[in-house]
């Protein structure tokens, strides 16, 4: 069922036949804790959102300060705001603004009062305060709403002749003639302790428009008088903000006394109370829905079997992955950038020295005959714990963290990070240059490139390769079943044990599937010699 406008919510509750109630709100959070007590309607009011900020009903605060905070409370509501609006802010002009303002910001009706600017509260020196002009008054009414745009937006206006020490004749040529302007509906106030004011105008005013009351003062009026008398709505207008005050002050008093929690800690709302109230289920949920459900399945698969050829001296106690760089395993440095994109499943094929691969979080499995067999023997050692949504990558990778955020956001069914900007003059270990259907144009929308073939030559008779593949490629469904069949196919081959990962690719290229190519500048480097090691000290530095 579509959900009824704030603005037509409050214009029912004024048009109702039941005296209906609303209650103060001063922020976010109280105004949620007014929507779950059952409360139809709130009272952003004047006197409360000013003692929340700590200053004077005297519109001390701006109209744009009231205004931004309403909208924190109309954010986390469903029911209609009513927003004390004080005189309007100014004249008329200041009221057609604030008028549109608030209709943007989700705010179903104000009330403004005939008094003057800079107003003071009706309770401090009532009857010393002056009365707003009726024909500049009934102006500024009408410049409210002629400045709505949703019909239902209601303009209540205020009478405050009883508080400025006039009689019930006043306070009824004043609301008849602000009905006759456009009001909505009339708030009759008093700062008498008994209901008679408001009773008398209520017989005198015989329901021309729905009637408002704000019983403050006159609290111990039984509810059922109002209802008699005819009364629409009923403000309770402070109620929340004295309560918290007297809250917060017992409990600063007692942790200030005893300089410990425990006394406090059973008698105030828990932690979680607010994690609630803010909602932080929902966040919870929409994270699953749009940060993680794409990502969450995913699985990184990291190739770490070997001991590492140009590191022997390094390599006599531990594999290659787990060489430190400024402090941290390279390993280490791996699961972190997984983690970091949402991966938290991270396997790891080992081999040579497995027993020293300490690095938390992670699963690990062996490939027993890492010492004679190759890269795809490694993959097909994992091929228990594949998923369709799986990253491969290389264990001796260290790179910035946009690469792998980049291979997260692509949707393809099989993509791979090639470096275009790499130098074969300096590259160590045995690369994998890539051929690909356009070269690197550095557009900055992502070109759409296939991958045409790994080779182990820079150089080919077409010319140079378009770049370096990285050892890192990601899969999604279809992807997992290309690489599946063609370690299925390349399994029957008798030199299996020496193929690698750039096989791999050229088969499912061969296969006529796509294989999406994502091109980098630099950022990453593999470790295969001491000086890849020294450089790879220099590209971590100040890294977390
Ligand atoms: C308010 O709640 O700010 C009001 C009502 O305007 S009263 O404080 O009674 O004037
Ligand atoms: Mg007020």
């Amino acid at each position: 069922m579509p959900v009824m406008r704030k603005t037509t919510q409050l214009r029912r509750l004024l048009a109702s036949r039941e005296l209906e109630f609303i209650l103060e709100a001063h922020n976010g959070i109280s105004a949620r804790i007014v929507e779950e007590a059952g409360f139809k309607g709130i009272w952003a009011s004047g006197l409360a959102l000013s003692a929340q900020f700590g200053v004077r009903d005297n519109n001390e605060a701006s109209w744009t300060q009231v205004v931004d905070m309403v909208e924190f409370m109309s954010d986390v509501t469903r029911i209609p705001i009513l927003l004390d609006g004080d005189t309007g802010y100014g004249n008329f002009n200041n009221m057609r603004r604030l008028v549109r303002k608030l209709e943007q910001r989700g705010v179903a009706g104000v009330c403004i009062e005939d008094k003057l600017f800079p107003k003071t509260n009706s309770f401090i020196d009532g009857e010393r305060q002056e009365l707003a002009d009726v024909d500049e008054f009934c102006g500024k009414i009408a410049a409210g709403k002629d400045s709505q745009t949703d019909d239902d937006f209601c303009v209540v206006a205020r009478i405050e002749a009883y508080i400025a020490g006039w009689d019930t004749r006043e306070a009824l040529r004043r609301a008849s003639a602000f009905h006759a302007a456009g009001a909505d509906a009339i708030l009759v106030h008093s700062a008498w302790s008994t209901p008679e004011q408001i009773l008398e105008f209520a017989r005198e005013w015989a329901n021309r428009a729905p009637l408002v009351i704000v019983p403050t003062k006159y609290y111990s009026t039984p509810t059922q008088v109002f209802r008699d008398a005819g009364v629409s709505l009923v403000i309770w207008a402070n109620h929340l903000i004295r309560s918290a005050v007297d809250a917060m002050q017992e409990t600063a008093r007692q942790i200030h006394a005893d300089q410990t929690l425990v006394t406090v800690e059973d008698q105030i709302a828990s932690v979680k109370e607010i994690f609630r109230l803010q909602g932080a289920d929902e966040l919870a949920q929409a994270e699953r829905r749009y940060l993680y459900e794409s990502r969450r399945d995913t699985r990184a698969v990291i190739l770490a079997a070997t001991r590492g050829d140009g590191l022997d001296d390094l390599t006599q106690e531990r594999p290659k992955v787990m060489l430190p760089v400024n402090g941290k395993p390279l390993l280490k440095r791996l699961v972190e950038r997984c983690r970091k994109q949402q991966i938290d499943s991270v396997t790891v094929v080992a081999g040579y020295k497995a027993e020293h691969i300490d690095v938390g979080g992670i699963d690990i499995v062996h490939n027993p005959r890492y010492a004679d067999s190759g890269e795809l023997t490694s993959l097909n050692c994992a091929r228990p714990i594949f998923r369709d949504d799986m990253v491969v990558m290389y264990g001796d990778l260290l790179f910035r963290s946009y690469v792998l955020r980049g291979l997260m956001e692509s949707d393809r069914d099989l993509t791979v990070v090639v470096d275009s900007h790499y130098n074969s003059a300096t590259s160590s270990g045995k690369p994998d240059y890539a051929y690909c259907s356009v070269a690197d144009d550095r557009s900055l929308w992502g070109q759409d490139v296939l991958l045409e073939r790994i080779s182990p030559d820079a150089h080919s008779a077409d010319g140079a390769a378009h770049g370096r593949w990285i050892g890192m490629l990601r899969t999604r469904a279809r992807g997992r079943e290309w690489l599946e069949n063609a370690l299925d196919a390349l399994a029957d081959s008798p030199d299996f044990d020496r193929l690698g990962m750039g096989d791999l690719l050229n088969h499912i290229v061969a296969r006529g599937h796509p294989v999406r190519v994502i091109y980098i500048h630099g950022h990453w480097l593999d470790v295969n010699s001491i000086r890849d090691l020294e450089q790879a000290g220099r590209f971590t530095a100040g890294q977390r």
